[in-house]
This record gives structure tokens, C-alpha cells and sequence, in this order.
């Protein structure tokens, strides 16, 4: 008898669609079926395959010869659909394209380049919390600290000006909506596409730009040669879309997480220092930014499934982030874990270049928070906001307990 060729074992196949309502409002039913399933997982209704796994997820992450994000990191594949705007020259590209971007961004926003803005953003940080906490005992964590926080601060240390900045948080849902498939949530903003992206490019000439700010230094660094003229006002975009809604849900985690769980309250309260590796836990915990795609270079075997050329690779980050095999007991909110090696800011070659600007609001904030609050209640139904790539959220109904 001959021994028959090695042939691909068909995928396990799901037909959830993660990105309706349900799924988005509670992704874990799904995310659990996703990682049982297999290593990689067929999505009949998308046409695409799946990893929810933290070792698959974390292994293509850091695979971007194999993995590339250059075809988009959304459903669209930019080698067959045109995007709906110019691709970002740092999340959707590709070495060595991306190494310049990359090299420009990492060295802005790495902690030395950061320090000259922890003294003021401490004070923001303070006087927010005072203005709050003394007005008031009972109110919106979310739209009071989490929503407000990040843009008494971010848009200042870019260097915009004062005007539209209301814009900012709706540009950024749209753009990390674009990432799905175009469903309902794609629908609701359609008609604001050509308002909101007229005013970030706006923002992004050198002209708009204080000249002591992140954005006048990506100028300088084209004026050094580190980039070209044609490239700065992109990278400036990227700041402006990754910088700001996602501090705004990832400060709403931290602070549901502890709401929810009083006893870690009061570790960050007993030891400050805390606030950081409390941050990333909320981050592994919650992974405000839930999923990004990759595209397959070549024909790819997984557990001798063939993920053939050319196709999209969903990596589900919550998945991986709560993943059994690799956390214990996942699904607490724990300040004694090491929540390092999650993927809530990617991994590899994209990790996320904006997390040390993400950290130090977080820190900032949370200790402002903890000096003044002793107990951090929920009195109402946390409000989620539905987008097909954020846990976001409305609403975070709250009392608190000054010390
Ligand atoms: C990349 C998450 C805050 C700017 C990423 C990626 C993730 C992520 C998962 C990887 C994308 C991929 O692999 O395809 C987050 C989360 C944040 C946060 C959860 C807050 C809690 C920020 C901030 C900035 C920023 C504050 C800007 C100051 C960027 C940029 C990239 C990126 C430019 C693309 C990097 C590259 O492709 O090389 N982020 N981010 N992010 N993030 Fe963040
Ligand atoms: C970008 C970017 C980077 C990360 C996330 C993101 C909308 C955008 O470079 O424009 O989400």
C-alpha cells in the first residue's frame, strides 16, 4: 500500500460574526469557542481565518515577514480594495518603509522624550480629580475622568490648536470602526468621513502645529532628513487617530476594573508605585483595542491547516490576552500578576509606539485618583459604546468614597 500524500486538514469553522452587536458587547462567549476550536479557526462569514490563542497571536505578531500588515490590518485587503484613506505609514506598512516612521516615532515618545511632560500632566491630572471629586461624590467616571483626562492633555503635547478638538474622539471611532466589516456602526458615520478626515489633515500641516509640541519635532526630524516633507503630516495622523480614544477606554478599564474590584483598590491605595503594572493588567484584562488583522505572505501551515496566500488573518487580543494556557485564572483583575507578554499593545515589530504616552496618563491619573478616593463604587449599569476594534464605552456610573 502507498502512503497517501500529506494532505491540508481542513480548518474548524465558526459562522459567528464577531463584530455584531452581541459579540462586541460580549466578546468572551465567543472568544472562548474561538480558542477551544483550534489554532486557527475558518470564519465562513468573513472568509477569513482566526487566531484567539496567546501563543498562535503572540507567535504572528512577532512574524511579520509571514504576517504583513502592509494589506491592511482591517478586513479590507488594500491589494484588492482601495482604503478609505491613505494607508498610515507606521500601522499599515510594512519594512522598510515602516522602519523610518517607526525610528522617528519610537525615539519622540520613548520615556526620556516624555519626562518634561510628566510634572504638568501630574497637575492636570490633580486638579481634574479635585475638580471633580469636590464637586461632586456621585458621577460619570467615564466622561468626567476617562473621556476628559486624555484631552486636557494629548492635544496639548502634540501642539494643536485650540479649536475642533471635539473632533479628535470622533475621528478616532471611525477610524478604528473602518477596521471591520462595513456594518451598521461603518453606516452611522459614513456621512461625517470627508468632515472629520478634512480637519485632522488640517491639523496635520506644519502650520497648524505649535512649534514646541510631538508634531513641530516630526517636522524637524523631515527637516533633518529623518523622513521626507511628503511623510511628516502622515505621521502626525497617526498620532492624532491612535492617541486618543484609546487612552480614553483604556482609562475607562483601569477604572471599571477597580470599581468592580475593591479590594484591588485598595492595594494601588496601599502601595502607589502599583499604578503602572495595575494599568496593564486593566489593559490585559479588558484589551481596549480587541483585534487586528494580518495578511499571509505566502501559504502558511498551522497545525496543518493552510492559511493560503494573500488572506486575512484575524488576531483576536482579548482572546489571547485571557487565554488559559497561558494566564492562570484569566479573567481576574489581579495587581499580584505579571500582566507582561499580553498583546492588549500588540507584540513584535507594531508594538504599540504610544504605550509609554498611554502609561504615564494612566499613572498620573490613578495616583491623583488614589490619594484623594478610598473606594470607587458602581451605581448604575456600566454603558458600553459598540466599535467594531475598541471595548469602549458611555458610560461608567459612579460614587465615591473620599479619604
Ligand atoms: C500600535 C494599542 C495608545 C499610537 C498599536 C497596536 C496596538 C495598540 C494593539 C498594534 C497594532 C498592530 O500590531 O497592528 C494601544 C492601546 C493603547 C494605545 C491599548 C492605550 C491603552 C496609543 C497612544 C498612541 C498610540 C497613546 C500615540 C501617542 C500607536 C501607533 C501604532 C500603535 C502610531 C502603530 C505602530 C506601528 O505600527 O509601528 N497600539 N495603543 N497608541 N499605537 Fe497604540
Ligand atoms: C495609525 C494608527 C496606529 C494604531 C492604531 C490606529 C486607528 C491607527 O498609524 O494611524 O487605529
Amino acid at each position: 500500500m502507498t502512503e497517501a500524500p500529506q494532505r491540508p486538514v481542513g480548518p474548524p469553522v465558526s459562522d459567528a460574526d464577531p463584530f455584531a452587536p452581541d459579540a462586541l458587547e460580549h466578546p468572551e462567549p465567543l472568544h472562548r469557542a474561538l480558542r477551544a476550536a483550534g489554532p486557527v479557526v475558518y470564519l465562513t462569514r468573513y472568509g477569513v481565518h482566526a487566531m484567539a490563542r496567546h501563543e498562535e497571536v503572540h507567535a504572528a505578531l512577532t512574524d511579520w515577514q509571514r504576517f504583513e500588515s502592509g494589506s491592511g490590518v482591517g478586513l479590507a485587503n488594500f491589494r484588492h480594495e482601495k482604503p478609505w484613506r491613505p494607508p498610515s505609514l507606521l500601522l499599515e506598512a510594512d519594512p522598510p518603509r515602516h522602519d523610518a516612521p517607526r525610528r522617528v516615532l519610537r525615539e519622540l515618545l520613548a520615556p526620556p522624550a516624555l519626562r518634561r511632560l510628566r510634572e504638568q500632566w501630574t497637575a492636570a491630572a490633580e486638579s481634574l480629580v479635585g475638580d471633580v471629586v469636590c464637586a461632586e461624590t456621585e458621577f460619570d467616571a467615564f466622561t468626567e475622568l476617562a473621556g476628559a483626562f486624555p484631552l486636557r492633555v494629548f492635544p496639548d503635547a502634540v501642539g494643536l490648536g485650540p479649536d475642533g478638538r471635539e473632533n479628535l474622539l470622533p475621528y478616532g471611532n471611525m477610524a478604528f470602526n473602518a477596521f471591520g466589516p462595513v456594518n451598521d456602526l461603518v453606516e452611522a458615520d459614513a456621512h461625517r468621513v470627508g468632515e472629520l478626515s478634512a480637519w485632522v489633515n488640517a491639523q496635520c500641516a506644519r502650520e497648524a502645529l505649535r512649534e514646541d509640541g510631538i508634531g513641530a519635532r516630526i517636522w524637524a526630524a523631515a527637516d533633518r532628513g529623518d523622513l521626507t516633507h511628503e511623510q511628516a503630516p502622515l505621521v502626525v495622523r497617526s498620532l492624532l487617530t491612535a492617541g486618543v480614544d484609546t487612552t480614553v477606554h483604556g482609562l475607562a478599564a483601569a477604572l471599571f476594573a477597580f470599581a468592580t474590584h475593591p479590594e484591588q483598590w485598595q492595594r494601588l491605595r496601599e502601595r502607589p508605585e502599583l499604578a503602572r503594572v495595575a494599568f496593564d493588567e486593566a489593559v490585559r484584562w479588558q484589551s481596549p483595542v480587541q483585534t487586528f488583522f494580518r495578511t499571509a505572505t505566502t501559504d502558511v501551515r498551522i497545525a496543518g491547516v493552510l492559511v493560503p496566500e494573500g488572506s486575512k488573518i484575524l488576531m483576536f487580543l482579548g482572546a489571547a490576552n485571557r487565554d488559559p494556557a497561558r494566564w492562570h485564572d484569566p479573567d481576574r483583575f489581579d495587581l499580584g500578576r505579571d500582566p507582561s507578554g499580553h498583546v492588549g499593545f500588540g507584540m513584535g515589530l507594531h508594538q504599540c509606539v504610544g504605550q509609554h504616552v498611554a502609561r504615564l496618563e494612566a499613572e498620573v491619573l490613578l495616583s491623583a485618583l488614589a490619594r484623594r478616593v478610598e473606594r470607587i463604587e458602581l451605581i448604575g449599569r456600566p454603558r458600553r459604546h459598540l466599535n467594531n476594534t475598541l471595548r469602549s464605552w458611555a458610560s461608567l456610573p459612579v460614587r465615591v468614597h473620599t479619604a
